[in-house]
């Protein structure tokens, strides 16, 4: 059976020290609008989602010392962090991807930020990108 789709991009994230300053910054450069803002525990991180088109630039910062993006901001300064893909079903998209000698973070799909379910997918297997497949 062919492997499940990537049906759009869902987000780009970016890494940012102060999200108060970079959305500030998209809102006077390019008039850009929020539509949505979360604190997400698990990740450690805060998010501002601003819509571009059918998509979101994701703009994330660390709340915790011991967060992910903590450390990767650390060692990477600012940045691109992760390309989110939108896909109609995580569960049957990992299934595939890891029958597929893929590798993954999340073994199973788990809840993500604005209600979405994803899985992350490792940077070390997809050239060096961190993927993260998003179900609405
Ligand atoms: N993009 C590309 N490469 C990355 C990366 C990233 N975002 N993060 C880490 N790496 C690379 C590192 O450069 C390092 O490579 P080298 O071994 O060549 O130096 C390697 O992966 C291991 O990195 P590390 O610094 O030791 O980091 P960890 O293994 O502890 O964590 C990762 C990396 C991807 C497993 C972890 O960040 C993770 O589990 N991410 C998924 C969850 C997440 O990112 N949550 C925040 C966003 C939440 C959201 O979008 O809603
Ligand atoms: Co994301």
């Amino acid at each position: 059976m062919a492997a499940p789709q990537l049906t759009e991009i869902d987000h780009v994230a970016i890494a940012v020290r102060d999200l108060d300053g970079a959305v500030a910054w998209y809102q006077d450069m390019f008039g850009a609008t929020v539509a949505h803002r979360e604190v997400v525990e698990r990740d450690g991180v805060e998010e501002a989602l601003l819509q571009v088109a059918d998509s979101y630039v994701q703009l994330l910062t660390p709340v915790r010392d011991d967060s992910t993006v903590a450390k990767w901001l650390e060692k990477n300064g600012e940045g691109i962090h992760h390309v989110g893909y939108r896909v109609a079903d995580v569960a049957a998209t990992l299934s595939s991807f890891l029958e597929h000698g893929g590798r993954a973070i999340d073994a199973a799909p788990r809840p993500g930020s604005r209600g979405t379910t994803v899985a992350f997918l490792h940077p070390k297997g997809a050239f060096g990108t961190l993927i993260e497949l998003v179900e609405e």
